[in-house]
């Protein structure tokens, strides 16, 4: 007797008919218990639950092993893997080439921080629809373990080298210069980086997340303050995060005091339940203020410290055509004859 044909059970799915499988990558070559490979993840349970076709996201990098991570998700997306801190670039000529991509830019804190900060600035000023994803270990990884731009003052290298230079919050100057939303969270918090990364999907505008993410092989010892365990002890979430897409009917309940509820661009809202004093995360100053304060108090800020869903974006600013540059046949994007020849003719 033959045995019985058993059924496999289909896939579970998602609102445009894609398994969780869709939005994986290849096997990762990181350190096991590498931050990065945590942050992999939650992009591809983040992007699954909100249905983005993987064939519309851009994934964009510069050097490290953060950089390299984008390898490790949602292999059916577009991918450049550039240079050392100039991933910006990249972002900015893909977005401007194609303004219905899904730009998401990963980078590490040598990659934004030390190397690439000169774009770093000059695309948080644009508001360019973007999430830009910090993989924040304080060292440069994959060039065995020296100090960033984002290593705390004090903070110890495994040689015993003490970092005698304050460090760059990369939260507070995406803020100064006009992210509309900026956020810290850590590769260990699973929950909260979730919801920050289905919101930032929903945001349109400058997304600048950063996330700690000890690097376990060189920057996780005692005396770091990148460290899993510094994290466990110092990170102090600001708000308890929960994000309720657009395309979601099922609501519940919620204390309206206790709860700061953003609505975003698309009709998402974004439920922010104030853990300490009245938070109001759509005033500038007062994020950068309370940043300010927990450096002070040797305390790492995680949650969402700005939000500005109505913010023009570098695509209204620049009124750029809804087709996409880049299918723009050649009729409409190069002049005629008859207009070089009105030039030249007012040149005269
Ligand atoms: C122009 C240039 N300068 C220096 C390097 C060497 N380099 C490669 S990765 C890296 C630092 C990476 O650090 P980070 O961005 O923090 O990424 P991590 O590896 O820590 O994730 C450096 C200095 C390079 N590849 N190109
Ligand atoms: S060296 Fe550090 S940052 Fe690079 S993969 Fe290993 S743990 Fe991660
Ligand atoms: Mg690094």
């Amino acid at each position: 007797m033959g045995a019985t044909p058993t059924s496999t059970p289909a896939p579970k799915t998602n609102r445009i008919g894609l398994a969780v499988l869709d939005y994986k990558g290849g096997k990762t070559t990181l350190c096991a218990g590498c931050g990065h490979n945590a942050i992999s993840e939650r992009i591809i349970d983040a992007m699954y639950e909100m249905g983005v076709q993987p064939e519309r996201v851009a994934k964009l990098s510069g050097i490290g092993c953060s950089s390299k991570s984008p390898a490790y998700f949602m292999s059916r997306a577009h991918s450049f893997n550039s240079v050392h801190g100039r991933m910006p670039s990249v972002a900015t000529g893909s977005v401007l080439a194609n303004r219905h991509l899904l730009a998401l830019g990963v980078s590490g804190d040598g990659d934004s921080a030390s190397i690439g900060i000169g774009q770093f600035v000059h695309l948080m000023r644009r508001n360019l629809p973007v999430i830009y994803i910090i993989e924040d270990n304080g060292v440069y990884g994959l060039t065995k373990g020296q100090f960033s731009a984002t290593a705390d003052l004090g903070s110890k290298l495994k040689t015993g080298v003490i970092n005698d230079l304050p460090p760059i919050d990369t939260c507070a100057l995406a803020i100064e210069l006009g992210a509309t939303f900026v956020g810290r969270s850590f590769s260990g918090d699973k929950k909260q980086l979730h919801s920050m990364l289905k919101a930032a999907i929903s945001h349109r505008g400058t997304v600048m997340l950063d996330v700690v993410s000890p690097c376990v092989t060189f920057n996780d010892h005692e005396g770091s303050t990148k460290s899993y365990k510094y994290m466990k002890d110092h990170e102090e979430p600001l708000q308890d995060i929960n994000f309720v897409p657009a395309f979601e009917e099922i609501d519940v309940e919620y204390d309206a005091g206790a709860t700061v509820e953003v609505t975003m661009h698309d009709g998402s809202r974004l439920r922010l339940r104030k853990l300490e004093e009245d938070y109001d995360p759509t005033n500038r100053i007062e994020a950068v203020k309370r940043l300010m304060e927990s450096h002070e108090r040797n305390e790492v800020l995680t949650g969402v410290f700005y939000v500005n869903p109505q913010a023009p974006t570098f695509i209204d600013v620049l009124n750029l055509v809804d087709q996409p540059l880049a299918t723009l046949p050649e009729s409409v994007v190069r002049p005629g004859k008859e207009a070089l020849d009105r030039v030249m003719e007012e040149l005269r």
